[in-house]
């Protein structure tokens, strides 16, 4: 990232794939916690150029829509990926560099839905303390959060992997997962069937995070034309990052975290990137999105010295 990419950032204020309420807040918290001035001051040309809707986001229930199918809140998640893909893939086609603030996790089908409109060998890099890759029949909860990523290998319903194409977005040979330290036996089976990378909390106590992620960097870059990061705050552990819906303790450090992306930033490769499941409502100190704040300027390149 020598040259300063030009950014759209594309707000997607939406909660109905997770199992709690409160994620939709999670743009507007990061843009109040400064976001725009933060990437400003690094000299950086920002578009915000979407709030991504439902057309009607005030028919949907409070209470978790537990639907027969498993899949909860179905319409609704189609609905706002399918308007996220189109918004995206224009973006893209318009050298901008799409930067996704959620939300909640299924957003990721609509942003690699979106992406796959212009790279034929996508990387996808999965910050998150889940892989996200259940389907109706392994989810514990029918949330489609923990859908996601299954979704976008073209695994699920077909209206979901049907979003812009019906074509899997991502190859399992291009994906990586980091941070992973909950995961359901579907997802285990998958991830070891398919043969995912997966760098698990294990893994970056026993090498440390730089040789994870400089594993993860040359494991990537070989193999793809684009390469998108999907950043889920849960991976973060508690203690800084207490703002989401689906906390799980023994996460990554606040420097682990920080890590990460300022190496991300060095080599250079990411070409569009996701932050998501902040929930303000579950963080009083807005401690979770000044981390995001904190993360996303250092993954654009902010420097101690
Ligand atoms: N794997 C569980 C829990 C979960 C996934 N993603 C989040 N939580 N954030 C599930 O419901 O699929
Ligand atoms: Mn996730
Ligand atoms: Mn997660």
């Amino acid at each position: 990232m020598s040259i300063k990419p030009k950014i759209a950032a594309i707000s997607v204020p939406f909660d109905l794939g997770a199992g709690r309420r409160g994620a939709s807040h999670g743009p507007k918290a990061i843009l109040d916690a400064g976001l725009l001035q933060a990437l400003g001051q690094m000299d950086y040309t920002v578009d915000h150029v979407a709030d991504i809707r439902l057309a009607d986001d005030t028919a949907a229930p409070l209470d978790a829509q537990v639907d027969a199918t498993n899949l909860n809140y179905f319409a609704e998640v189609i609905e706002i990926n399918t308007r996220l893909a189109e918004q995206v893939a224009q973006v893209v086609s318009q050298d901008y560099f799409p930067l996704i603030l959620g939300g909640d996790h299924s957003i990721a089908i609509g942003t690699l839905a979106g992406l796959s409109s212009h790279y034929h060998h996508l990387g996808v890099i999965w910050i998150d303390a889940h892989s996200d890759l259940n389907s109706a029949d392994t989810s514990p909860s029918g949330n489609i959060h923990g859908m996601s990523l299954a979704v976008s290998l073209g695994i699920g319903h077909p209206m979901l992997t049907a979003i812009m194409g019906n074509k899997p977005k991502v190859k399992p040979e291009n994906i990586v997962l980091i941070g992973a330290r909950s995961l359901d036996e579907g997802e285990k089976k998958l991830i070891r069937s398919l043969g995912i990378k997966c760098f698990t909390m294990y893994d970056i106590d026993r090498k440390g995070m730089a040789q994870v992620m400089q594993e993860a960097i040359d494991y990537i870059q070989i193999r793809t034309d684009g390469v998108h990061l999907s950043y889920d705050v849960d991976s973060v552990d508690p203690i800084e990052a207490p703002g989401t819906g689906t906390t799980v303790k023994g996460g990554l450090q606040f420097r682990e975290a920080h890590l990460a992306v300022e190496m991300l930033h060095e080599a250079g490769i990411v070409t569009s990137a996701e932050f998501v499941e902040v929930n303000p409502l579950l963080d009083d100190s807005n401690k979770t999105s000044q981390l995001a704040v904190s993360l996303i300027s250092s993954f654009f390149g902010e420097q101690i010295l």
